[in-house]
C-alpha cells in the first residue's frame, strides 16, 4: 500500500516508535494522566493527538500555498456533512495505518479499539450529507483548491434506539468528550442579522486530507454565539434570566441537525440556520479576498461556489446584498459577479421536497434579502415576458413566487435563475428534472443544465471499511485503484482462476463473519455467515420501499411454513425514520413484528433470520457494506435521484436487485445486465399510471400470494394479535398504493426467484461478484468532482510543495 504513495511525498517520516512516543507524551502534556489512570477514550485522544500533530504541516503548507499562488478556488456550501470518525480514515490517507498499529501494539493497545472509541460527527441526514463528505475528500486527494462551509450543530443526527415500540430517538451528543479534529479560529468570526437580533458565527476548521498528497483542506464550520454573553441593562436591573436569554436564543441556531432526509416543513429556525451559514461563508470569501488584494467585483475569478440542494440557495440573495450594499456595487455588475460565481445541485425529484419559505416568515427574518429577490423576479419576469408573450402560466411557473392565499418563496427557482449551471445527480434524475421538474427553466436556458453523477470515495469505502479487499485488490491488480479507480477493470483477467475466485470469497465471508460477530454481540442474535445476505440500509421513506422488502419476506415465512426448499438467507434492515414521520416509523415496527416472530419459530432455523440493525451510521455502513451480497435498491423509478449506498455495496461485491431508478441504471450498465438482478415497471410507465390513475387493487386481485401476505399482517399475526396497528400502511397499500408496490412486487417475487437459483451456484455468485466490483470504477467520488471541476468550476490543481520549517 505505502508504494502507492509518491515517494517524494512522503507526508510525515513517522516510525511506530515515535507514534507510540508521541501518544505517551500526550497522555502526559494533553491528558494530564498517568498510564495507571488512563481510559480508553484517554488512549484514543492520544492518538488522535498524535496524528494530528502529524498532519499539521501538511495543513499549514496547503493553506499558505493557496495564500502565496492566488489560486481559483472551489467553494462548497452545504448544511450537512455527514463526515463519519477521522481517524482510520486519517491513518490510511497518511499512509501511517500500519505504523499506528505497531505503535498501539508497542503500548499494549489495540488499534481497532481505539478507532471505535471516536463519536462520529453525524452533521448529516442521509446521502446528501454524506455525498459531501466524500467531495470533501475527493478535492483533497485531487490536489484542487477547495473549502467546504457548513454548520458546526452541537447535536448531530439522533441517536436511534429500536425496541418491540419501533423507533425511539435521543440526542447524539458527538462534542461531549470534545474534538481532537477541530480548531477554533476566534479571529475569524462575523455578524449575521436576522429579524432585529445579530449572533456571530465563530469558525471551527476540520482537516480534510488527500490520499497520499499534502493537500490537507479546511471544512470550516460555523457556531453560533451571541454578540454579548450577558444583556447587562437587564442584569443590573436584576432580571437574570433575561440577562443570559439572547445568548441562548443566538446559540440555539447551531444546537441541532433536522432530521428530515427530504421533506421540508418551512421552520423559522431552518430558515434561519440557512441564512446563518451562508453569510458567514460569504463573508469570509470576501475577507479572503480582501487578503488578496482583489477587488469584490473579482469575487467570481477568485470562488466557484456550489451549492448542494437548496439549502444554502438563500446565497444568490445574500452575495447580492453584500455586493450591493457592502460593497457598492451597481445592479448589473453585482448580478453578473453573483450568476458567475454560483452553481447548484439539485438532490430530488420529489415535489414535496422543494424547499419553499412563507413571504411573512421571509419578510420577517430576512426583509432586505426578499427586496432583492423581488427585484430579480421582477428583471427576471421582464426577460420572460418578452420570450413568452400570452403565457401567463408558463410565467406563474416560472416566478421566483408562488401565488396564493400563503406567498411563498421558492428556492429551487432562486437557485436556476441566479446560477450558471443547475446538475442532477445521476442521468435518469437530470433527465427528468430538464423534461418535468425544471422543464420550464430548461427550455428557457437549455445550456445551464447538465449531469453530474454522484460517486464515493474508494478511500473510506473500500481501504478503511474493507481491509482484506484492499489487500487482495494489491496482489492482483497493483494499488493504483485508489487514485485511480478505473484500474479496477483490471480484474476482467482473473475472473477464470479459480484460485482468485477462492481468495475473493474467503474475503467477503471474512467480511460476513465480522457483521455476525458485531451483531451477536450488541443485539444477541447469532447469524449464519453461510446464508445469503439480503441487505436494506438507507434512510426509512416510503418511495425506497422498504415495505416492498418487508412484504417479500413474509412471503418466504409462508413459503417455508408451506414446505418449500429456499436457500438460506439472512435479510438485514437498517436506517433512521424521521421523528415526525409516522408511516416511516410504521414500517420499522413491522420489520420489527416480522424479525420477533420469524427468529423464534423454530420451523426458519437455518433458513430464515431477519435484523433490524439499530442507528444505522457511517461507521456501521463501513461494518455492513462489506458482508452485502444481495443490494436491495428497489425504489419506485423515477423517485431515487441516484443513490449512492448502491455504489458502495456493489464496489465491495454485492449484487444488485433493483429497479431502474437512479444511478442503478448507471451500475446496471457498467457491471452488465447479466450481472444485476432487474424489476418493476420503469420511470415513464410510473409516470403513465399517475396520469391516467393508478389503484392498486386489480393487482392485488391478481396475486393470491400478496393476498395471503396482507391477511397476515392484518389479522395481527406480527403485532400481538393487535390488528389495528399496521392498519394504516395495509390501507395506504390497498387504497392509494401511492409509490406503486403492488405493481411491483409479482416482478420483484420473480427477481428474487432468480437471486435463490444464482446463489446455488456458488462459484457464478462469486463470477458476478467479481463483475460488480470491476465494473464499478466510474462510481469514484474523484470522478464527480473532475466533472464538477472541469465542466462547471473551471478549477485546476494546485500541488502543494512542502516547506521548511523549523518544528
Ligand atoms: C438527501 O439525502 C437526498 C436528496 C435530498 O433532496 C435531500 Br433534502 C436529502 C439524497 C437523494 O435522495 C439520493 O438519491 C442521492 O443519492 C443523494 O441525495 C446524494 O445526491
Amino acid at each position: 500500500m505505502a508504494e502507492s504513495f509518491r515517494s517524494s511525498t512522503s507526508p510525515c517520516q513517522t516510525s511506530s516508535r515515535a507514534l507510540a512516543e508521541a501518544m505517551q507524551r500526550h497522555l502526559f502534556f494533553s491528558q494530564a494522566k498517568s498510564p495507571s489512570l488512563a481510559t480508553r477514550h484517554d488512549h484514543y485522544r492520544c492518538l488522535a493527538l498524535a496524528v494530528r500533530d502529524r498532519l499539521l504541516h501538511n495543513w499549514v503548507d496547503t493553506a499558505e500555498t493557496y495564500t502565496q499562488a492566488q489560486v481559483r478556488t472551489a467553494v462548497y456550501l452545504s448544511a450537512e456533512y455527514l463526515l463519519g470518525p477521522h481517524l482510520d480514515n486519517n491513518l490510511v490517507n497518511l499512509g501511517l495505518r500500519q505504523e499506528a498499529e505497531q505503535a498501539c501494539h508497542e503500548l499494549g493497545l489495540d488499534l481497532e479499539e481505539l478507532i471505535r472509541e471516536e463519536p462520529e460527527p453525524g452533521l448529516g441526514n442521509g446521502g446528501l450529507g454524506r455525498l459531501a463528505a466524500c467531495f470533501q475528500e475527493s478535492m483533497a486527494t485531487l490536489e484542487l483548491p477547495a473549502i467546504g462551509y457548513g454548520i458546526r450543530y452541537e447535536f448531530g443526527i439522533f441517536r436511534q434506539q429500536i425496541t418491540t415500540q419501533g423507533q425511539q430517538e435521543s440526542t447524539d451528543s458527538w462534542l461531549a468528550q470534545g474534538n481532537p479534529w477541530e480548531v477554533i479560529r476566534p479571529e475569524w468570526s462575523y455578524p449575521v442579522t436576522i429579524g432585529n437580533h445579530t449572533v456571530i458565527g465563530v469558525a471551527y476548521d476540520t482537516p480534510i486530507l488527500g490520499y497520499g498528497v499534502r493537500t490537507t483542506n479546511t471544512l470550516r464550520l460555523w457556531a453560533a454565539s451571541a454578540p454579548e454573553a450577558l444583556d447587562f441593562a437587564s442584569f443590573n436591573a436584576g432580571d437574570y434570566t433575561k440577562a443570559v436569554l439572547h445568548k441562548m436564543q443566538s446559540e440555539t441556531l447551531s444546537k441541532v441537525l433536522y432530521p428530515n432526509d427530504e421533506p421540508e416543513q418551512g421552520k423559522r429556525l431552518r430558515l434561519s440556520q440557512q441564512i446563518f451559514f451562508v453569510s458567514c461563508s460569504l463573508q469570509d470569501m470576501f475577507r479572503i479576498l480582501r487578503g488578496q488584494g482583489l477587488p469584490a467585483r473579482e469575487f467570481h475569478r477568485k470562488f466557484a461556489v456550489q451549492l448542494n440542494d437548496t439549502h444554502p440557495a438563500i446565497a444568490v440573495a445574500e452575495l447580492m446584498r453584500l455586493l450591493l450594499d457592502e460593497h457598492r456595487l451597481d445592479w448589473d455588475t453585482a448580478w453578473g459577479v453573483t450568476t458567475a460565481s454560483l452553481s447548484y445541485t439539485n438532490h430530488t425529484l420529489l415535489p414535496e421536497a422543494l424547499e419553499t419559505w412563507g413571504i411573512d416568515l421571509f419578510q420577517q427574518l430576512l426583509p432586505r434579502q426578499l427586496e432583492i429577490i423581488y427585484e430579480i423576479n421582477a428583471r427576471f419576469l421582464r426577460m420572460a415576458r418578452i420570450r413568452y408573450p400570452g403565457q401567463p402560466d408558463k410565467l406563474a411557473r416560472l416566478s421566483l413566487i408562488e401565488e396564493g392565499p400563503h406567498r411563498k418563496v421558492r428556492m429551487a427557482n432562486l437557485a436556476v435563475v441566479g446560477c450558471h449551471h443547475t446538475n442532477g445527480v445521476a442521468e435518469l434524475h437530470s433527465e427528468l428534472l430538464r423534461r418535468h421538474v425544471l422543464a420550464d427553466f430548461a427550455e428557457l436556458w437549455p445550456d445551464r443544465f447538465t449531469n453530474v453523477t454522484n460517486g464515493v470515495t474508494p478511500r473510506r469505502w473500500m481501504a478503511v471499511a474493507n481491509p482484506a479487499l484492499a489487500n487482495l485488490l494489491d496482489d492482483v491488480i497493483g494499488s493504483h485503484w485508489r487514485r485511480d479507480l478505473t484500474h479496477l477493470q483490471a480484474l476482467g483477467k482473473h475472473t477464470g482462476d479459480d484460485a482468485f475466485l477462492q481468495r475473493w470469497r474467503g474475503v467477503r465471508d471474512a467480511s460476513k463473519q465480522r457483521l455476525v460477530q458485531h451483531i451477536h454481540q450488541t443485539q444477541g442474535i447469532l447469524l449464519d455467515h453461510s446464508s445469503l445476505f439480503d441487505v436494506q440500509v438507507k434512510r426509512i421513506h416510503e418511495y425506497k420501499r422498504q415495505h416492498l422488502a418487508a412484504l417479500h419476506v413474509v412471503e418466504r415465512y409462508l413459503r417455508l411454513r408451506n414446505g418449500e426448499d429456499l436457500p438460506p438467507r439472512t435479510v438485514i434492515f437498517g436506517g433512521k425514520a424521521a421523528p415526525g414521520y409516522a408511516m416511516a416509523k410504521l414500517i420499522i415496527r413491522l420489520i420489527v413484528g416480522i424479525a420477533e416472530i420469524v427468529n423464534m419459530d423454530p420451523a426458519m432455523a437455518g433458513r430464515l433470520r431477519v435484523v433490524f440493525v439499530p442507528n444505522f451510521s457511517v461507521s456501521l455502513g463501513q461494518l455492513i457494506y462489506p458482508a452485502v451480497d444481495l443490494s436491495e435498491q428497489i425504489s419506485t423509478a423515477g423517485k431515487e435521484a441516484s443513490g449512492t449506498g448502491n455504489m458502495k455495496m456493489a464496489l465491495n461485491g454485492a449484487l444488485t436487485i433493483g429497479t431502474l431508478d437512479g444511478a442503478n441504471i448507471e451500475i446496471r450498465d457498467q457491471v452488465g445486465a447479466d450481472n444485476f438482478f432487474l424489476f418493476g415497471h420503469t420511470a415513464e410507465q410510473i409516470h403513465e399510471f399517475d396520469r391516467m390513475g393508478y389503484h392498486p387493487m386489480p393487482w392485488i386481485e391478481k396475486d393470491p400470494i400478496v393476498r395471503e401476505v396482507i391477511e397476515l399482517i392484518g389479522s395481527g399475526h406480527f403485532s400481538e394479535g393487535d390488528r389495528d396497528l399496521f392498519h394504516p400502511l395495509l390501507a395506504n397499500l390497498t387504497s392509494h398504493d401511492p409509490f406503486k408496490v403492488m405493481a411491483d412486487i409479482g416482478d420483484y417475487r420473480q427477481a428474487q426467484n432468480h437471486v435463490d437459483a444464482c446463489w446455488q451456484d456458488p462459484s457464478r455468485w462469486a463470477r458476478m461478484s467479481v463483475a460488480n466490483t470491476m465494473g464499478c470504477g466510474f462510481f469514484s467520488s474523484d470522478r464527480s468532482i473532475q466533472e464538477y471541476a472541469e465542466r462547471i468550476w473551471k478549477v485546476a490543481p494546485v500541488p502543494v510543495e512542502a516547506t521548511t520549517r523549523s518544528l
